[in-house]
C-alpha cells in the first residue's frame, strides 16, 4: 500500500492563536502531502514500497543509490510530520502544561527540571541553522535532546542524521511551519508552541 496523508487530529484552526489555521492548512495539505506523494513516487515498484515508513527510514543504507536521497527527504518528511500533528493539541484541551509520571521523571533526571528542559530544547530548535527539527528522543533508558537538518529523523541514526534514538517529541522549525504568522521570529514560535504540546501523547510515545 502506498503511503497516505493522515488526517489532522483536530481542525486546522484548533491550535490558534499559537499556530494559525492557514499555516496548518498549507503545512498539512500541501507540504506534508507533497512528502507523501514524492515518497510514493520514489518507492513505486520497489520491494520497499510495502515497508512502514518508520521502519523504512532506519534502513536508508540498504536502499539503492538512485532513490536513497528522495526517500531520505520525503519518507523522512512523511514520518516527521505524521508524528508532529499528534504531539500537538488545542491549548487547555490536551495541549500545554507539563509532563507527568515516568516521562516527567526521565526529563527531570536528564535536565534537572522541566524549565531547564524547555530551555535546552528551545536552544536546539533556535540554533538549528536553516530548515530542520528539534527532538526529544528516548535513548539509553532515558531521554535526550538533539536536532536534525532538513527532514532527517533520529531514526536514521547518528551516521546520517547526526542524532539517534526513538523520537517522542519533535518540533518543526522549517520556515513553512511558522513564517505566515511569525515571519523571521522563530523564537516566538517556539515559545508559543509549548502551549500546544500534547504531553499525554508524548508520554505514550515514551512508554513505546
Ligand atoms: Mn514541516
Amino acid at each position: 500500500m502506498p503511503y497516505t496523508l493522515p488526517p489532522l487530529p483536530y481542525p486546522p484552526n484548533a491550535l490558534e492563536p499559537h499556530i494559525d489555521a492557514r499555516t496548518m492548512e498549507i503545512h498539512h495539505g500541501k507540504h506534508h502531502n507533497a512528502y507523501v506523494t514524492n515518497a510514493n513516487k520514489a518507492l513505486e515498484g520497489t520491494q520497499w514500497a510495502e515497508v512502514p515508513v518508520d521502519v523504512l527510514i532506519t534502513k536508508l543504507g540498504e536502499l539503492p543509490d538512485g532513490i536513497r536521497g528522495a526517500v531520505r527527504n520525503n519518507a523522512g518528511g512523511h514520518a516527521n510530520h505524521s508524528m508532529f500533528w499528534t504531539i500537538m493539541a488545542p491549548s487547555g484541551k490536551g495541549g500545554g502544561g507539563e509532563p507527568t509520571g515516568d516521562l516527567a521523571k526521565a526529563i527531570n533526571a536528564a535536565f534537572g527540571n522541566f524549565a531547564h528542559f524547555k530551555e535546552e530544547f528551545a536552544k536546539a530548535a533556535t540554533t538549528r541553522f536553516g530548515s530542520g527539527w528539534a527532538w526529544l528522543v528516548a535513548k539509553n533508558n532515558g531521554v535526550s535532546i538533539c536536532s536534525t537538518a532538513n527532514q532527517d529523523s533520529p531514526l536514521m541514526g547518528d551516521g546520517i542524521a547526526g542524532c539517534s534514538g526513538r523520537p517522542i517529541l519533535g518540533l518543526d522549525v522549517w520556515e513553512h511551519a511558522y513564517y505566515l504568522h511569525y515571519q523571521n521570529r522563530r523564537p516566538d514560535y517556539i515559545t508559543a508552541w509549548w502551549n500546544v504540546v500534547n504531553w499525554t501523547q508524548v508520554a505514550k510515545n515514551f512508554a513505546g
